[in-house]
Formats: structure tokens, C-alpha cells, sequence
């Protein structure tokens, strides 16, 4: 059984990538006062989460080859990880602004902290752009070099799609909730969640082996994206369900008007009498407004209805795991170990 890294081992190799972003940095020689602007913020956004995305490249490299990693690959993997946290981070420190979100890891939003503010549109790129500085430094040598930088670059305009995606059928003047639909609803989840979170983190370990081919990319994409979806839906379920000290967050999605799952299956059983309760409540900023949503809910035992969908959506994947074809050098291990962290999660 291949080993399974540790957030602890994991978190002790990005000291070393901050420096290495700050020296290339300084190679300009950025004023001291912004080269610790820079830290910080590197710092703040990028740690105090799961990493269950970054840890999953050592993982996956570890189960593909069934063996563990020596301390140069596990250093290299670790990279691709940190370098997929990064991208996250990119993602969330703009998205808590277009959110209008309050915490984020059970802190305010970096946009809300002190001196911040609109800055954090900037630092946000700097987190993104800390990723090829890191590619270049560490896999410029690498065979497939193109490979993993044409991959976080599809990734992140793919995430950008379900972005656009989620912030049109979310308009904050104007509530209409024809405009939801769950097949809207599919779009915005696999392109804002799925591609980033499961596919990018696998992707990144074929091409680290120099084993990716168009079949198992495809292979692994089958599986991961439905297990990308089904973690969208649990955060959308955590969003009104889950409880802030365990998320790290208050959900915003009753009062930014989003497309939710739970919106979008409350939609297929209301009454006209509870529609007009989800008119007249739903996406606007108004916490006793969102109150009624939420009772709304809870009548309707929306709850219950993501249990049922729980149930099915994991005995679909796990299906999937249990049908896959290996010999393309794709590993059973590798999709079941995703599913087992997010399985029930509750943060
Ligand atoms: C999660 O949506 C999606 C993202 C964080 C991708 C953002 C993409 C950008 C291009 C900025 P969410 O708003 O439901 O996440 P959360 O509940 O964590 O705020
Ligand atoms: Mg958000
Ligand atoms: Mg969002
Ligand atoms: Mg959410």
C-alpha cells in the first residue's frame, strides 16, 4: 500500500516555495516593505486549509507507481500540490470579493483584513502568477513541461468559464427563478469545481510520470468529474446546512441569489404558495429574508432530498471506480482514496 502524505510533511515544504517565489521576485529588486507584502499574502491565502487537493498529486503519484516516493519526487509532487493550492487561492481570494463573502478558514476574507481591501484584486493575481514562476523553476527540464503548463492554464479559464457562469444566473438586482435550472446548475458546477479540485490534481500525476495519454486522461476525467460535482453540491448543501465553525465560513448563497442545488430542488416540489415565498425572500441582501428561505427549506425537507441524492450519486462512482479499465496505468487507489476524504464530509 502506497503511503499517504500528511498535512503536517505536506505543509513543511511551502517555507521553501515562498522563498523561492520571493527571490524572483527580489531578482526586480522589489522594495523590502513589498517583498513582505507579497509573503504575507502567499502566507495567509495559501495555508490554513484541508490541502486536500494539493495533497492528492504526492498521493496519486504514490498509488499510480505503488511505491513510495523518494524525497526528491515527494518534493516535486508536493510542488505540483502547492502549485494546485495556489491556484485555489488565486480562486478564493476573488471569489470571496465577488461573494461578498465575511470568512473564509474561519478568518475575515483577505479582502476584509486590515489595510487590504482592494489590494487583494492584485494580490490575487500574484497568487496565480506565483504558479509559473514555481513551473518554470522546477519543471522547466521536464519533459512534459508544456504539458503541465497548457494543463493549469486550461484549468484556470475552465474555472473561469463556471465562474462567469455562476456570477450571470446569480444577478444581484434582479431575481428570477426561471432562470435556474439544473442542467445551468451541472455547467457552473463541473466547470467552477470539478476541473480545478479532481481532474487538475490526477492530471498533474500522469504528466509528472510521463504517463498521461488521451485515453486515461479521459478515464480519469469520467470518474472525477462526477466526483467533482457531487463536492459541489455538498459545499452547496454545507452553504445552508453546515455549521461555520466546522466550514470555516458563513454562506452567502440565499442572499447573493445563486444557483444552488438546494434552490434548484426546492424549485421541483414547492407549491405556488411556496414559490411565491421563494420569490419574495429569495437573493436579496436581507437576513430575515434569508431566515424564511431557510425555514422554507426545512419544511420542504431539502435535507432529506440531499441524503437521497448522496446515496445514489456515490454508488454511481463508486460503480465507475469499480469499472475501471487499468491497463492504460490508471490505479482503482487513486479515485477511491478522493472519495473516501469527501465522502460525508462536513467541512
Ligand atoms: C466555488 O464556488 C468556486 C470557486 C471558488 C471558483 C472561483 C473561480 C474564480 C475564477 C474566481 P463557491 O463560491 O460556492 O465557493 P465558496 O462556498 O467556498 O465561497
Ligand atoms: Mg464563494
Ligand atoms: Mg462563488
Ligand atoms: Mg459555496
Amino acid at each position: 500500500m502506497a503511503e499517504t502524505t500528511t498535512l503536517k510533511k505536506f505543509e513543511s515544504i511551502f517555507p521553501k516555495l515562498v522563498e523561492d517565489v520571493l527571490d524572483h521576485a527580489k531578482t526586480y529588486k522589489l522594495p523590502e516593505e513589498f517583498v513582505s507584502w507579497y509573503k504575507a499574502s502567499l502566507n495567509s491565502n495559501t495555508i490554513g486549509g484541508k490541502c486536500n487537493r494539493g495533497m492528492s498529486v504526492p498521493d496519486s503519484v504514490s498509488m499510480l507507481r505503488e511505491a513510495p516516493l523518494s524525497e526528491k519526487e515527494y518534493f516535486e509532487t508536493a510542488t505540483l500540490g502547492w502549485m494546485t493550492e495556489l491556484l485555489q487561492s488565486f480562486f478564493l481570494v476573488s471569489d470571496d470579493i465577488m461573494d461578498s463573502s465575511k470568512t473564509r478558514r474561519g478568518q475575515p476574507c483577505w479582502y476584509l483584513q486590515p489595510h487590504v481591501g482592494m489590494v487583494s484584486i492584485n494580490d490575487a493575481f500574484m497568487l496565480e502568477s506565483a504558479i509559473y514562476v514555481l513551473l518554470k523553476k522546477y519543471f522547466r527540464q521536464h519533459p512534459a513541461y508544456v504539458d503541465l503548463m497548457e494543463l493549469f492554464h486550461e484549468t484556470t479559464f475552465q474555472t473561469e468559464l463556471g465562474q462567469l457562469c455562476d456570477l450571470l444566473t446569480a444577478p444581484e438586482d434582479k431575481v428570477n427563478l426561471d432562470n435556474f435550472s439544473l442542467t445551468k446548475y451541472e455547467f457552473i458546477v463541473i466547470y467552477k469545481t470539478a476541473w480545478y479540485s479532481f481532474y487538475l490534481p490526477v492530471a498533474l500525476a500522469l504528466h509528472h510520470q510521463n504517463i498521461a495519454t488521451p485515453k486515461n486522461l479521459k478515464q480519469a476525467e469520467k470518474i472525477l468529474i462526477p466526483l467533482g460535482t457531487y463536492f459541489q453540491v455538498q459545499d452547496d448543501y454545507l452553504d445552508n446546512f453546515g455549521l461555520p465553525e466546522h466550514i470555516g465560513k458563513i454562506g452567502t448563497d440565499i442572499l447573493d441569489n445563486k444557483c444552488s442545488w438546494l434552490v434548484n430542488k426546492a424549485l421541483e416540489i414547492v407549491t405556488p404558495e411556496q414559490r411565491k415565498i421563494l420569490e419574495d425572500n429569495y437573493g436579496q441582501k436581507d437576513a430575515t429574508k434569508e431566515a424564511a428561505v431557510k425555514k422554507l427549506y426545512d419544511e420542504l425537507n431539502v435535507e432529506k432530498i440531499y441524503q437521497d441524492y448522496e446515496k445514489k450519486a456515490v454508488g454511481e462512482i463508486k460503480a465507475k471506480i469499480a469499472n475501471l479499465d487499468e491497463s492504460e496505468g490508471l490505479k482503482k487507489s487513486v479515485f477511491d482514496s478522493f472519495l473516501s476524504k469527501i465522502y460525508k464530509r462536513t467541512k
